[in-house]
């Protein structure tokens, strides 16, 4: 089994896993794949449950510190729309973007053509307004940027494609209104061959703006002999046109390594979709879900992970 480095620029929380199905009030399989907000004096995760039918909810759970103390909204959870055909089998992994006073959440619609990309809004996570399907399938993993680019809306998502030797990449989309989309085409694609991100990659949490431009966590999936395995990489796009990757890194940054990783419902997993900045500027501490069965929380330092982007810059054309 791989060992903890102490090199590692994300330190899992001593207390990890920080939320599990055990601390629900209801009898749950599996709580992951939270999405994050700074909501009012808390913390709050929109977290993926799976109960015990196989199908998933989004529910709140709030905590001043992020770490314990958690209160867990069981009734103000948004619930699938089961007779839907976008909802027919859950709702899952929501990336949550806050713009202005309102939570642009964009999630994962498991439906009767497969997983397709989803959009509600919420001011107060107790009311959810849907708005529809943004992406039709197969397509998941997908976050809204912040602010708008020359009046337009931008989308991170991953498409899959029928033929999956080709490969499944991470793309863009454009909307001047979150309904009407275009201008698609492939913002990371995923690597070949033995890379770590080889063949299948996907968004993290949403785009987080730095002052030198939008850092990108992404998942690649190696598959083994023994099954695959989710690990994390990181790039970084310009400001003001983020269609333009300006940095890849060439290494992953985190990947499963402790027991609650390495072992769950799916082996071998941390999947994040949501982060916060402390107010120092620096310390990012990213939430995610851990093998699919409960959730974990690292933090790193912005510049550590800004200088390991410099020092990895993927230079072969393998990162296009
Ligand atoms: C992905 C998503 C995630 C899940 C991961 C590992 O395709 O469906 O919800 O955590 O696989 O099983």
């Amino acid at each position: 089994m791989n060992t903890h480095d102490p090199r590692e620029m994300f330190v899992r929380c001593p207390s990890n896993p920080v939320l599990t199905a055990q601390q629900f009030p209801r009898m749950v399989n599996a709580v992951f794949n939270p999405g994050v907000v700074r909501f009012g004096d808390d913390v709050l995760l929109l977290v993926r449950v799976e109960d015990r039918t196989g199908l998933s909810s989004l529910v709140p759970a709030t905590s001043r510190n992020g770490v314990d103390g958690w209160t867990i909204d069981w009734d103000r959870r948004m619930v699938p729309e089961l007779d839907s055909y976008a909802e027919h089998w859950g709702i899952e992994d929501p990336r949550i973007t806050q713009v202005g006073d309102e939570y642009l959440i964009v999630y994962t619609g498991f439906g009767l053509g497969g997983p397709m990309v989803c959009l509600a809004t919420t001011t107060d996570f107790v009311s959810f307004q849907r708005q529809g399907v943004v992406q039709p399938p197969e397509d998941k993993d997908a976050a809204l940027f912040p602010r708008k680019f020359d009046g337009r809306w931008a989308l991170i998502h991953r498409p899959a494609p029928s033929m999956a030797n080709l490969g499944a990449h991470v793309w863009m989309s454009w909307s001047p209104d979150l309904v009407h989309w275009g201008d698609a085409r492939v913002l990371l694609a995923a690597r070949r061959g033995g890379w770590w991100d080889a063949n299948k990659i996907g968004l993290g949490p949403p785009p987080l703006e730095t002052p030198l431009g939008w850092l990108i966590c992404y998942h690649g999936v190696r598959p083994t002999a023994s099954g695959s395995i989710y690990r994390l990489g990181l790039a970084m796009l310009d400001l003001e046109d983020p269609r333009r990757v300006l940095t890849r890194g060439d290494e992953w940054v985190f990947g499963p390594h402790a027991p609650y990783e390495r072992s769950g419902d799916v082996p071998d997993v941390v999947f994040p979709c949501g982060w916060l900045m402390d107010d120092d500027g620096d310390t990012l501490r990213m939430y995610y879900g851990a093998a699919d069965s409960t959730i974990g929380l690292a933090t790193a330092s912005l510049a550590d992970l800004v200088d390991h982007l410099k020092r990895h810059a993927c230079e072969t054309e393998e990162s296009l």
